[in-house]
C-alpha cells in the first residue's frame, strides 16, 4: 500500500496516532504537502462522507476522523503556507449560524494567512451580527462565510443584507464557499465571490483586499 492510501486509510478508520506518524514520514519521503492532503487526508474525508451518507458509519466515527484530520492538517500547515509575507489585509472568516462544521474552514484560514492574510476566525455557529460587527471593529476588506449544509447555507444571504443595512456593503466584499455552494448560488444572494476550496479562496482574498485597499 502506498503511503497516500494509508494516510486514507488511517483517517478512514480515525488512527489520529498512525497520522501523525504518516505526515511527516510521506514529508520525509518527498511528498509534496498539498499531495499529502489531496490525495492522502481529503481522501479518506471523503470515503468516510459517502459512508455517512450511506448510514455506514455515523457522527462519532466521523468525530474521530476529523480529529485525526485536524492533526494531519496541523502538520501540514507550515508546507502549506510560506512564511515571508507582509500583513496583505484583513478578513473575518467563520462558518455560519446553525452550521458546526469547521475542517473547511480551518483550511481556508491557513491557506489565507499563508498569503499574508490576518484572519479575524470567528469559529463555526456564526451570527451574522458578528461578522457584520467583527468586519466593523476590525476595518476587515473581507467577510469570508463558509457552510456545509443545505440547510444553513441560506444564512450567507443574511449576512449580505444585513451588510446592507448595517450600511458597510460597499466597503466589505463577502466571499462564500463549502460543499454545497456554487458561484449560481453565490450570485443569487449578492455577495462578491464564490471560492471552490482553500486555496483559491486565499487568492480571491487577496485580490479583494489590495482592490479594497486602493
Ligand atoms: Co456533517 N454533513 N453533519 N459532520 N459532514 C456533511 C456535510 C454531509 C454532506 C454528509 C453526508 O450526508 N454525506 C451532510 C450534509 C447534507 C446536506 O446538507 N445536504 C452532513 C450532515 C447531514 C450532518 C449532520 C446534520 C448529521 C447529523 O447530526 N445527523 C450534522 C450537522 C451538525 C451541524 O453542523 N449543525 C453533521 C455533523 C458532522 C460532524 C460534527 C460529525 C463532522 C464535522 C466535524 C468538524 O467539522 N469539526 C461532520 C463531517 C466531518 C462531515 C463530512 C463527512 C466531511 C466534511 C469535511 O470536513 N470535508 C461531510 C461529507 C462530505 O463533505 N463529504 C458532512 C472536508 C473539508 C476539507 O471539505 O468543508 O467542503 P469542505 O471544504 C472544502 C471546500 O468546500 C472549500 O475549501 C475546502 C477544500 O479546500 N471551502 C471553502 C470550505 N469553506 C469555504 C469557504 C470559502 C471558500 C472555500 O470562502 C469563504
Amino acid at each position: 500500500m502506498s503511503i497516500l492510501n494509508e494516510i486514507a486509510e488511517k483517517l478512514i478508520q480515525g488512527k489520529a496516532k498512525d497520522i501523525k506518524e504518516l505526515v511527516p514520514k510521506a514529508i520525509e519521503e518527498g511528498i509534496p504537502a498539498k499531495t499529502i492532503l489531496e490525495e492522502g487526508l481529503l481522501a479518506g474525508m471523503s470515503v468516510i462522507g459517502e459512508k455517512f451518507k450511506n448510514n455506514e458509519v455515523y457522527v462519532p466515527e466521523v468525530l474521530i476522523a476529523a480529529r485525526a484530520m485536524k492533526v494531519g492538517t496541523e502538520l501540514l500547515k507550515p508546507y502549506l503556507v510560506s512564511s515571508d509575507v507582509k500583513p496583505a489585509g484583513k478578513v473575518v472568516l467563520g462558518t455560519v449560524k446553525g452550521d458546526l462544521h469547521d475542517i473547511g474552514k480551518n483550511l481556508v484560514k491557513m491557506m489565507m494567512e499563508g498569503k499574508g492574510l490576518e484572519v479575524i476566525d470567528l469559529g463555526v455557529d456564526v451570527a451574522p451580527e458578528q461578522f457584520v460587527a467583527a468586519a466593523k471593529e476590525h476595518g476587515a476588506q473581507v467577510i469570508a462565510c463558509s457552510a456545509l449544509l443545505t440547510t444553513t447555507m441560506g444564512a450567507m444571504k443574511d449576512v449580505v443584507d444585513l451588510c446592507i443595512a448595517e450600511g458597510i456593503r460597499d466597503k466589505v466584499k463577502i466571499m462564500v464557499g463549502g460543499a454545497p455552494i456554487t458561484d449560481a448560488f453565490c450570485k443569487s444572494i449578492g455577495a462578491d465571490a464564490y471560492a471552490p476550496d482553500a486555496a483559491s479562496a486565499a487568492d480571491v482574498a487577496l485580490e479583494f483586499c489590495k482592490e479594497v485597499s486602493a
